[in-house]
């Protein structure tokens, strides 16, 4: 035997300490305390040393045997706790996964558009009940008992008193009952009609919007729907009021401007008339306010009512409103 145990034993623990993993001890293991390892026959050879050497050897062998697998099965550990930490370390050098951010839908883009432009025109924003009765979707507004929006096909009653409102205006005389002149206001909201094709969807968006003082004029209507309108598509665009109908407001006007996309030429958008509706408006009826009991020598007012929807469809040149609604995310994420 030409080593000493401590040889043995100091080499031993100089491989330990350069090992770079655990396989590595445990190949060190094998080579020192295997059935053939170092210090295995060392053991072995003290069978042939002199008597008297043999006790003292036999010790000092064991001593060291035992130190080995401690100093192996620590080193062992130390490096499964490394290997462990490893999986769960992140590797700063991989490139980032981007968070999806999401947007607000395009008609709610829209609404909060117009709602913004309304606002610094100084009027307030209110929200009030999808579910409303008849007097305040019909009654209220001066619809005749006969009128065809009453018509089943037109609304979606919930029983013979209780519709979905057809229009945000029923909030509006809401409002009235509560407020005296005078009001500036707009109601955003959801509306449902009996209504599905290209243009129609049966439930959709409105701003309706009213105003109540001394000496409005259909000149204020005229100025404040102007005004809107060219901030909306924000240029000066051509526009034009044409005399119109309905039950609440007298007179009437439907508001149209230049088709933004022919420029008056005629086109499938404006159905060849060079014209897009887009509002509809006028001076609300004096039955209107009577049933707020408002004092109709005193005061006058008007109202206008616009499909964000539709405003939608026209600013981003969309021709089926029904895109809006399929969730079709490579449709949305354009806007
Ligand atoms: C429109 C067109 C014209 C309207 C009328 C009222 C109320 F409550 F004052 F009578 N609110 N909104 C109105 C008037 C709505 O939508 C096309």
């Amino acid at each position: 035997m030409e080593k000493s145990i401590d040889q043995i034993r100091d080499e031993a623990l100089a491989d330990i300490e350069t090992a770079p993993d655990s396989d590595s001890i445990k190949a060190l293991s094998v080579k020192y305390l295997g059935r053939k390892g170092l210090l295995t026959l060392f053991l072995r050879h003290i069978s042939t040393l002199p008597q008297e050497e043999r006790p003292a050897a036999g010790k000092t062998a064991n001593i060291t045997k035992k130190q080995l697998e401690k100093r192996f099965s620590e080193a062992i550990e130390r490096f499964d706790k490394i290997n462990y930490s490893k999986e769960d370390r992140i590797d700063v050098s991989l490139p980032g996964r981007t968070a999806v951010q999401g947007v607000l839908h395009p008609v709610s883009q829209i609404n909060l558009q117009i709602c913004d432009i309304f606002k610094r025109l100084g009027f307030n924003v209110a929200e009030g009940p999808e579910v409303e009765t008849d007097y305040y979707n019909f009654e209220a507004l001066n619809f005749p008992k006969d009128h065809p929006a009453r018509d089943m096909q037109d609304t979606f009653f919930v029983s013979d008193n209780i519709v979905l409102r057809t229009h945000t205006s029923p909030l509006q005389i809401r409002i009235m009952e509560k407020q005296a002149p005078p009001i500036r206001v707009i109601a955003p909201g959801k509306v449902y009609r009996c209504d599905s094709d290209l243009t129609h969807t049966p439930m959709f968006h409105q701003v309706e919007g009213l105003v109540v003082d001394k000496n409005i004029s259909f000149g204020d209507l005229k100025g404040t729907l102007t005004a809107f309108v060219h901030q909306f598509f924000d240029e000066d665009i051509s526009l034009r009021f044409r005399p119109s109908f309905f039950p609440f407001t007298e007179p009437s006007a439907e508001v149209d401007i230049l088709c933004v996309i022919c420029r008056g030429k005629g086109c499938r958008v404006c159905s060849q008339t060079g014209w897009l509706e887009v509002l509809g408006s006028g001076m609300v009826h004096p039955a209107v306010f009577e049933n707020v009991n408002y004092d109709t020598t005193q005061y006058s007012g008007f109202a206008f009512g616009l499909g964000v929807d539709r405003m939608a469809m026209l600013k981003y040149g969309i021709d089926d409103i029904r895109k809006f609604f399929e969730n079709d995310l490579r449709f949305l994420r354009q806007f």
